[in-house]
């Protein structure tokens, strides 16, 4: 069993996306154990993008996922991350393929209205950041 840390961004949460993007990844199969709508600040935004902080789009990215509130959530099942990384499609939504989440949502390379985690390791660094322990759900 894996969990995976899915962060709707704000262009999403802008265009009234957030229960189609939760939809699509319920109908995975996944059971959603943990959701928190919040306004990230800088600081959480650069602690979980952490590994960008070289990256010449790296304060345009923490600007840009701490100017709305977005919704957190963690998804739970069978290989998640990977169902999750293939439902939510290439980084850039020119590439992502149709009905992928950023095929048909994404605006583009930055606005790409989803997260979700790249690794098992890295899922469970990035929960800890968002939830505590009696935020998580078993049901
Ligand atoms: N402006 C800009 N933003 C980028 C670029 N590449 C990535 N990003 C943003 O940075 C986020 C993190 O990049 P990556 O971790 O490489 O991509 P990813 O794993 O598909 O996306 P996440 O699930 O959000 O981590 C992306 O989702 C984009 O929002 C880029 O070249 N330019
Ligand atoms: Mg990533």
């Amino acid at each position: 069993m894996e969990r995976s840390l899915v962060l709707i961004k704000p262009d999403a949460m802008q265009r009234g996306l957030a229960g189609t993007i939760t939809s699509r990844l319920e109908n995975l199969g996944l059971k959603l154990v943990a959701m928190k709508m919040l306004h990230p600040d800088k600081a959480l935004a650069q602690r979980h993008y952490a590994i960008h902080k070289d990256k010449p789009f790296y304060n345009s990215l923490v600007n840009y996922i701490s100017s709305a509130p977005i919704i957190a959530c963690v998804f739970e099942g069978e290989q998640a991350v990977e169902a999750i990384r293939k439902a939510i499609g290439a980084t850039d939504p020119a590439q992502a393929e149709k009905g992928t989440i950023r095929g048909d949502f994404g605006l583009d390379i930055e606005k790409n209205s989803v997260h979700g985690s790249d690794s098992t390791a890295t899922a469970e660094e990035e929960i800890k950041l968002f939830f505590s322990q009696d935020e998580m759900f078993s049901y």
